[in-house]
């Protein structure tokens, strides 16, 4: 190639405050950048220009100027090519100058690579070759830090001490991150300061050790993220954060009033419910463990107190049957505990923790109870009709104390009446050789006139019959002995013996002789042992 151009590129930095000023002229090839005067501020960059993003003033926009040197400035004409030529910028053919034609946005587009060439206004062929430059879109600080979320939403255990991470928040600024502050980001709270801190982190803590779920169980604070900090003029942009506080076991359960009065019938039965205990327990339900203590341990044999899960009442159970003719009110003391209960931040150390309970025993209107059961009587067999057997007693145990009458249940074994008295009265004569045992069934019905309900109980009664010697012994068998006619003196003939209906002390035997006197026999006891044969009831000897 026979020409050499010289290009200037000028480049202003017009308004910007961190804008250089220099006059210096970099070589490079066939090329040069050189100043321009026609602003105030200039500013020479490595084969490039610069132009201020967001400017509101009228287009086009001055951007800089390539500059032809003297030898070709009479025959060359300038045109560019690229990113944007020919329409965001557009190049003066005869200045050189370069205009551009829209409002740029950095955070669209930062820079444009673009090329310059000259050309032979005359004949249309390019004069050297083409040289490339950049336009580079300078930021100014029109972003705002954003929030990743416009509500956050957190959590923290109440009663946490200061300082305790409750979240992170992050806010994120668009603009040029070299430039001094443009993306750079600080934090404040402008609501909720008073309980919480933050750092330039964007960290959440409590300022306060005291933060309460049963006063206040969620914060709604305002964070603020502020660009360029210490500058006045930067942009800001809030997000709220809701921080609800974790429930901990910091309340003791306190009874809903001093006192409690059951009232309770004597026949409850035994783990049947007396009342029920209610306390309040602010804290929420699975931090509510409440446990219920005796005062005096002695009642504890006789009640129970089972807490239950859902509601935390005290749930009084009976363990021992009630009897109003014995005691007819109980009173005790009982407290209310939570043994989970985190005591180092509990509220209220001495607690409303303690109750009167009064439980009353209501009588119930009971049957007749005899005195003892079942009741055993012996008699002897030769009793006279009309003798008193046994007694039976039977009272009302209320305190009406109404009379009984008695009666015999044993349609089928009718020896016996009972009296007025529950007295039992031999009615038939007795024989322990056909009935040794006369099973009864005596009833106590209560006389009530204010009553037409049955109360009625019955008892078992066992008569036994004794024996009197009253049978006369049996031989055990029909004897027919023989004995030869010359049967010398001391001969046994035959052994006989007896047996008796009768009961048989151990010990007694029968005595043998002969009925008639005679000369020519003797009967001889032998002496032998008694024994006794339980299954023919009768003895043998
Ligand atoms: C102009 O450019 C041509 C070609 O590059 C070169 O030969 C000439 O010396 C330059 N003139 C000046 C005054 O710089
Ligand atoms: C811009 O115009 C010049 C001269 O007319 C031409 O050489 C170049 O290719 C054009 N570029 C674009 C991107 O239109
Ligand atoms: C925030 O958390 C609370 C409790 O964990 C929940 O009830 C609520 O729905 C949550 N809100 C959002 C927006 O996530
Ligand atoms: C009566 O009771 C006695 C003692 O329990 C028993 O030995 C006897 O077998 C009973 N008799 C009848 C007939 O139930
Ligand atoms: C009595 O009887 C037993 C058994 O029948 C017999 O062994 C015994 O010798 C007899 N005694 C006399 C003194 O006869
Ligand atoms: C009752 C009877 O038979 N007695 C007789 C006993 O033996 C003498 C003779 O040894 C007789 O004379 C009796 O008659
Ligand atoms: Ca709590």
């Amino acid at each position: 190639m026979t020409f050499r151009w010289l290009w200037l590129l000028v480049v202003t930095i017009a308004f910007f405050p961190f804008a250089q000023c220099t006059n210096e002229k970099v070589k490079t090839g066939d090329i040069y950048h050189g100043n321009y005067k026609r602003r105030v501020k200039r500013d020479f960059v490595w084969n490039s220009m610069t132009i201020e993003e967001e400017q509101k003033t009228a287009l086009p926009h001055f951007v800089g100027q390539l500059q032809a040197n003297e030898t070709n400035k009479d025959v060359a004409k300038f045109a560019i090519d690229g990113e944007g030529a020919n329409t965001t910028f557009k190049v003066n053919e005869e200045n050189g100058e370069i205009y551009c034609f829209e409002m740029l946005d950095r955070e669209k587009k930062a820079q444009y690579r673009l090329s310059a060439i000259l050309v032979n206004k005359y004949t249309g062929k390019t004069l050297g070759p083409k040289s490339i430059f950049t336009i580079r879109v300078r930021d100014i600080n029109d972003n705002a830090p954003i929030f990743t979320k416009n509500i956050y939403n957190a959590s923290v255990p109440e009663m946490s001490p200061t300082g305790t991470l409750v979240t992170t928040v992050t806010a994120l600024d668009a603009d040029d991150p070299t430039l001094a502050g443009h993306a750079k980001v600080a934090y404040q709270i402008t609501k909720g300061q008073d309980h919480f801190t933050i750092n330039n982190m964007g960290s959440i803590y409590t300022a306060v050790p005291y933060l309460d779920r049963e006063e206040k169980a969620t914060y709604e604070i305002t964070v603020e993220a502020r660009d360029v900090p210490g500058q006045k003029n930067g942009h800001t942009s809030t997000a709220t954060i809701m921080i609800h506080l974790i429930d901990i076991n910091d309340n003791f359960p306190t009874f809903i009033k001093d006192k409690f009065t059951f009232n309770v019938y004597e026949n409850l039965r035994v783990m049947g419910e007396v009342g029920r205990l209610q306390v309040v327990d602010i804290d929420e339900p699975q931090n509510r463990n409440t446990k219920y203590v005796f005062g005096s341990e002695k009642l504890q044999e006789i009640f129970e107190i089972r807490t239950n899960a859902q509601s935390n009442e005290g749930i009084f159970v009976l363990k021992k049957a009630l009897d109003f003719e014995s005691v007819k009110q109980y009173k005790m003391n009982i407290q209310a505990i939570d043994p989970s209960i985190v005591l180092a931040v509990a509220k209220h150390h001495r607690p409303k923790s303690n109750a009167e309970v009064i439980i009353n025993v209501l009588d119930v209107d009971e049957p007749p109870v005899f005195k003892m059961s079942p009741y055993k009587f012996e008699i002897k067999e030769d009793t006279k009709l009309n003798k008193i057997v046994g007694s039976v007693f039977a009272e009302d145990p209320d305190e009406a104390k109404n009379s009984v009458r008695y009666s015999l249940r044993n349609p089928k074994d009718n020896f016996f009446i009972i009296s007025n008295k529950g007295d039992i009265i031999v009615d038939k004569p007795l024989d322990r050789e056909t009935n040794n045992w006369h099973n009864l069934t005596v009833a106590a019905e209560e006389i009530d006139p204010k009553s037409t309900m049955k109360k009625e109980s019955l008892v078992p009664i066992f008569i036994k019959v004794l024996d009197v010697n009253d049978n006369a012994p049996e031989f055990a068998e029909r004897y027919a002995a023989r004995v030869c006619e010359n049967a010398p003196p001391g001969k046994v003939i035959i052994r006989i013996s007896a047996v008796d209906k009768d009961e048989m002390t151990p010990g007694a035997k029968f005595t043998y002789y002969s009925a008639e006197k005679e000369n020519n026999f003797t009967v001889q006891d032998n002496k032998s042992i008694v024994y006794y044969s339980p299954a023919k009831h009768d003895y043998v000897w």
